[in-house]
């Protein structure tokens, strides 16, 4: 066994259509519900603009070429694709991705592409989003063009970005159900809708792209409990499960998880499937794992019985009736944004991902957001971002040397600055500043960062010097 870091290991970056295209009018696209969401946070822009890739592509493909990419994570706007989300296909967006691709293809850098990263077209949402058999339908001849377009090119697709936390979470991530009706039933209806389209996507995918792989791309974590208590640790179980586990056992297994099924009947909330429904779901077998991968989390059981999911952010509290509470860890550093910061955590993450699937794996995202200053000649000093990556990627060596884990990529979140999900422009994550405010466009020009020349460096070494 090498002691080495495969010698084709995908190092790359990730970014996703809405946070980082803008455009949002150009090209013939339609509405997405990233551009008609209205509640964005008071002080934060929206996704119009973003970070202008889509008329700054070339440009940004040559930045992640010098850095030394091999690979690039990226999202497709379905809108693009199908302004109404199906029918009629647009021609430029079909033309504004394979400029792209072919433009990595150049550089030797491997697409890897995102389906759908919580950008709904707005006229599926109208009609009652992913609650609604035409999403899946819609979902089904997306995928169809998407690899009939693309497949002779593109080798790597991820389905859907971080479904569990568009279930969990899903309104700061601009998902929104209609109103009344079982809600606890209906968004876990929307859950089994995805998995039956993902499902049919990965079917898809291996009937129609050559040598094509294909797998989900979650948002996995460790759950510790909060103290050595016997209970503490059942809720820790009982938020792996629901958190993470539930997912990726349908998708990879088949069939849905024993403890969140109890919890849905005794909440008088089952979702609605066919026996046809899960045969298509059993055969969409994905050929690897991909997972987003931020910090771990905490568990304890909750004290009340009320259930709340209040939730302006990913890492707050959330307590689930009966199940667990998600609380801080006090043992842990944070991120100027309160995000908790666990490297071990990541090692944990991908041990347990391994034990249990045993699959290939690759990370689609991790990485620190935070304040970032342009200094006056130029420069962005972000020794912050460079330490969080250094201790990640120590764990991420050591799961794959030690551990020998089958990993064959690490893409973090964001190749270039992007706008935040729901903390806007000043929450930034990339290797390279892109120069707009909140709501001050200015020139919108591309400054490397210290981590720039780090990040260079070491995939010129192969993750030797870190
Ligand atoms: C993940 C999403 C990304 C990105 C990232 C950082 O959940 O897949 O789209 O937004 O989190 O989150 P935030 O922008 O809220 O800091």
């Amino acid at each position: 066994m090498s002691n080495k870091i495969p010698s084709n290991f995908l190092w790359g970056g990730s970014t996703s259509a809405y946070q980082f295209e803008g455009g949002f009018d150009q090209g013939g696209k339609g509405k997405s519900i990233q551009d008609t969401r209205t509640n964005i946070p008071q002080g934060t822009t929206d996704f119009k603009v973003a970070s202008d890739h889509y008329n700054h592509w070339k440009e940004d493909v040559a930045l992640m070429a010098e850095m030394g990419f091999k690979s690039y994570r990226f999202s497709i706007a379905w809108t693009r694709i199908l302004p109404e989300g199906d029918g009629e296909v647009n021609k430029e967006g079909i033309e504004f991705y394979n400029n792209l691709i072919n433009e990595l293809l150049k550089y030797k850098i491997t697409p890897i592409v995102t389906m759908f990263h919580f950008d709904l077209p707005h006229s599926l949402n109208l009609d009652g989003g992913w609650l609604n058999k035409r999403t899946i339908n819609a979902f089904e001849q997306y995928a169809k063009v998407l690899f009939e377009s693309y497949g002779d090119r593109v080798k790597h697709w991820l389905t859907i970005n971080e479904q569990n936390v568009m279930i969990l979470f899903g309104e700061i991530v601009g998902i929104n159900l209609p109103k009344g009706g079982n809600k606890l039933k209906n968004i876990y209806q929307v859950n089994h809708h995805m998995m039956l389209a993902q499902a049919k996507a990965i079917n898809l995918c291996h009937e129609i792209v050559k040598n094509g792989k294909i797998g989900p791309a979650p948002n996995i974590t460790s759950v510790y409990g909060n103290t050595n208590k016997p209970i503490d640790q059942f809720a820790a179980f009982n938020m792996r499960v629901m958190r993470n586990w539930f997912y990726l056992d349908t998708c990879v297994f088949g069939r849905y998880n024993q403890l969140v099924i109890n919890y849905l009947q005794a909440n008088n909330s089952m979702f609605e499937y066919t026996e046809e429904e899960m045969k298509i779901i059993k055969k969409g077998k994905p050929d690897f794992i991909a997972f987003n991968y931020y910090a771990s989390a905490t568990a304890k059981m909750p004290e009340s019985d009320e259930l709340f999911d209040e939730l302006p952010d990913q890492q707050k509290v959330k307590s689930v009736k009966g199940m667990y509470e998600q609380v801080k860890n006090d043992n842990l550093l944070k991120t100027q944004f309160g995000w908790e910061i666990d490297p071990l955590g990541f090692r944990n993450t991908i041990r347990e991902l391994w034990d249990r699937y045993q699959l290939p794996l690759i990370v689609t995202e991790n990485g620190i957001g935070g304040y970032d200053t342009l200094t006056s000649d130029g420069k962005v000093h972000d020794d912050y971002r460079i330490e969080y990556y250094k201790f990640h990627l120590k764990e991420l060596k050591a799961a794959i040397i030690e551990d020998k884990i089958d990993i064959f990529g690490y893409n973090p979140w964001s190749a270039i600055d992007l706008t935040s999900t729901h903390e806007g422009v000043k929450k930034r994550y990339g290797f390279v500043y892109v120069n707009r405010d909140e709501f001050d466009l200015k020139d919108l020009k591309r400054y490397r960062k210290d981590s720039f020349f780090w990040y260079q460096n070491l995939i010129k070494t192969n993750g030797e010097e870190l």
